[in-house]
């Protein structure tokens, strides 16, 4: 049985934002069953957690063969699993990785400075025109993120133009 860890608590700003919706959404488009272990933020930091998750993060993967952390490599695993998310000829899975790493590495990072921006730094002085600027850029942004780190949809895009 496959085992997913997310937050049994996120604040407000960050609910369906943390990442173990990605896996949840990959989970659920390739129909595989699976069960969410809730933790804590006291549950996350013990070797035994850290032992699935070395920096003490969700999410975390788990199944009869494999334990996995880093969300795009357990999409990439899960995608495997399933031609409904991945395709099975080699270019296809190529590209597929392409965006996969396109999604975590080139867009990311860069939203993720946005969010920041954003979410944490609004008030600061000198910060609010930044501020201003990110939500506009974070509008779309999100959309990007969301659509291509969930992995599925970004495969389904590649899968479609592959075949
Ligand atoms: N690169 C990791 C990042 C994981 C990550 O940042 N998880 C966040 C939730 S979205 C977390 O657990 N943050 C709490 C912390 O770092 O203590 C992945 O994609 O799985």
């Amino acid at each position: 049985m496959i085992t997913i860890t997310a937050y049994d608590w996120v604040p407000d700003f960050a609910k369906g934002l943390v990442r173990d919706l990605r896996v949840r959404w990959a989970l659920e488009e390739a129909g595989l069953e699976y069960r969410v272990r809730l933790v804590t933020h006291e549950e996350k930091l013990p070797p035994s957690y850290r032992a699935l998750q070395p920096f003490s993060q969700v999410p975390a993967y788990q199944d009869d063969d494999v334990a996995l952390f880093e969300s795009g490599a357990i999409l990439l695993h899960i995608g495997r699993k399933s031609a409904a998310l991945l395709p099975t000829d080699q270019t296809g899975q190529a590209r597929a990785t392409a965006w996969v790493f396109a999604a975590l590495n080139s867009i990311e990072p860069f939203i993720m400075g946005l969010i920041d921006v954003d979410l944490f730094s609004r008030e600061e002085p000198g910060r609010r025109k930044v501020g201003l600027i990110g939500k506009r850029w974070s509008r779309s942004g999100f959309l990007i993120l969301r659509n291509a780190c969930a992995g599925a949809i970004g495969w389904k895009i590649v899968s479609r133009s592959v075949t």
